[in-house]
């Protein structure tokens, strides 16, 4: 990467203009404000394009990639060293591409609702920024794809960013980058399905009345429960289980694996039989306390960074706690070199994820400036069969119009969120180009947790702090693509 900077400086500082891009006049979009030097050569490049993918053999799906490849290439940049990408559009759909985790601009951030400028049909746009924090961050589409199952993330517009620090932390002898992901959905009319793994598990009364009473009451005018999306196949790295290329270990080495949950929907977990994790990073930020746990539990587009000391030889699946899921392929193996044989799964002992594991105990967090109340609701099946739902009882319009923000902020300002979870579901809600730092979960205080998703339990409250360090129209959402698409999101702005 040394070699391209110093030679895009030199075509920079020699005022050289002839244009490196091939500029056809379906690329004719260089938007100015994201513009460098034409002259620049790109540190990479993607094509969002339709592809043929083999999740297994003569398992062929059709879905929109990025490079016609899932998951999209590994981008890795080095903190704090500026970067050029440039993005082609080779569909007939208006593209956003969303660096999910980074604090940069909302001109590149790629989020229709704050205003970043889509990457045209059969266009391009060239994106320059400064890649930050370092860690596991990722790049996705962010579309929003209603009742289309083929579109937003439900496609195979996924893959793995990872800014190199400055220090990495943990001595490591192999590094593997794992990403999550479902395909070929179908909607059902399944209802809800309970998911109790979070710790702690305490719900607020007032708010189970509420969304309990909101329920009945829509099921007793005869309408039925609000679709949810299913899936056929599961997948690591785009195979199925027993499909891919095994991990390959040996005894005594310690693997680094890079985990990020790419579903639109799901919820993933994940153990592998006679192993712990040492849990370094949680959404690409180390975390103070990074002890060992035998599973882990990744909503919608979480991350883990964590270690694993392959001291148990076998052959193993690293594979999710749902017998179905894994079965259907949300696994892969590890194998230990010199073994042979079939692969074993072997259920994890009971086991609850608490983030605030990986805190300090005694750790507290600094006074907001101010507190925002958040209520999330869910008005059963009220948009032609889908779950609308609403914060504060605003549902965030589905319209491609600009909308005004709901929240007002002042530059370097702390604020704080509590939000209260008037549902069943657990949301994973997700802040653009900030950080939250996690403050209180289901009544415990904490602090000390940096993350930019954070599940919030059905019935339950969490708060999270942020500070106000990166200007511009800044969109909160849950990250759940039924969720985040039928009014689960709101916008803040700066004053
Ligand atoms: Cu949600």
């Amino acid at each position: 990467m040394t070699d391209r900077i110093s030679r895009r400086h030199f075509l920079q500082t020699t005022g050289a203009t002839t244009a490196a891009l091939c500029l056809s006049p379906h690329h004719s979009r260089l938007p100015v404000s994201s513009v460098t030097s034409p002259a620049a050569a790109a540190d990479y490049t993607l094509h969002i394009k339709a592809a043929p993918i083999e999740i297994a053999p003569k398992r062929i799906l059709s879905t929109v990639t990025y490079n016609g490849e899932f998951p999209g290439p590994l981008l890795r940049f080095k903190e704090g060293s500026p970067t050029i990408v440039d993005v082609f559009n080779d569909t007939d759909t208006p593209e956003q591409l969303h660096w999910h985790g980074q604090r940069v601009s909302t001109d590149v951030d790629g989020a229709a609702e704050e205003g970043t400028p889509p990457i045209p049909a059969r266009g391009m746009r060239r994106l320059s920024f400064t890649p930050n924090p370092s860690g596991l961050r990722f790049y996705h589409t962010h579309n929003r794809a209603g009742a289309d199952l083929a579109a937003g993330q439900y496609s195979g517009q996924v893959g793995p960013v990872y800014i190199d620090p400055k220090d990495e932390p943990g001595r490591f002898d192999q590094e593997v980058f794992l990403v999550l992901k479902e395909f070929e959905p179908a909607l059902s009319r399944g209802g809800d399905m309970a998911q109790d793994f979070l710790s702690p598990s305490t719900r607020v009364k007032s708010l189970e009345d509420a969304g309990e009473s909101a329920m009945k009451a829509s099921l007793a005018k005869g309408t039925p429960h609000g679709y949810e999306v299913g899936y056929r196949s599961f997948t690591i790295n785009g195979r199925m289980l027993g499909h891919g290329e095994p991990i390959r270990v040996k005894q005594g080495q310690r693997v680094l694996l890079h985990i990020l949950n790419g579903s639109a929907t799901e919820i993933r977990s994940l153990a592998l039989p006679g192993h712990s994790f040492q849990v370094l990073a949680l959404d690409g930020n180390p975390v103070p306390n990074p002890v060992r746990v035998p599973v882990l539990w990744l909503g919608t587009a979480e991350r883990i960074s964590a270690i694993v000391e392959m001291n148990h030889p076998g052959i193993w699946i690293l594979g999710d706690l749902a017998d179905d899921d894994r079965r259907h392929g949300m696994g892969v193996v590890v194998e230990y070199s010199g073994r042979t044989g079939k692969s074993v799964w072997l259920a994890p002992p009971a086991f609850k994820w608490n983030y605030a594991r990986f805190a300090k105990p005694d750790a507290s967090a600094a006074s907001p400036d101010e507190t925002f109340e958040m209520t999330f609701a869910k008005d059963n099946a009220a948009e032609e069969g889908f779950n609308r739902w609403s914060i504060n009882g605003v549902a965030f319009p589905m319209t491609h119009e600009m909308v005004p923000a709901a929240f007002h902020l002042k530059q370097g300002k702390r604020y704080r969120l509590r939000m209260r979870n008037a549902s069943d579901d657990i949301h994973p809600i997700h802040l653009h180009r900030h950080s939250l730092e996690l403050t209180r979960l289901a009544g415990k205080p904490t602090a000390g947790i940096f993350k930019d998703v954070v599940m919030i339990g059905g019935y339950q409250e969490a708060e999270v702090d942020f500070v106000a360090d990166d200007p511009g129209l800044t969109l909160f959402h849950c990250h759940q693509q039924l969720h985040m698409d039928f009014g689960f999101m709101t916008l803040f702005d700066y004053r």
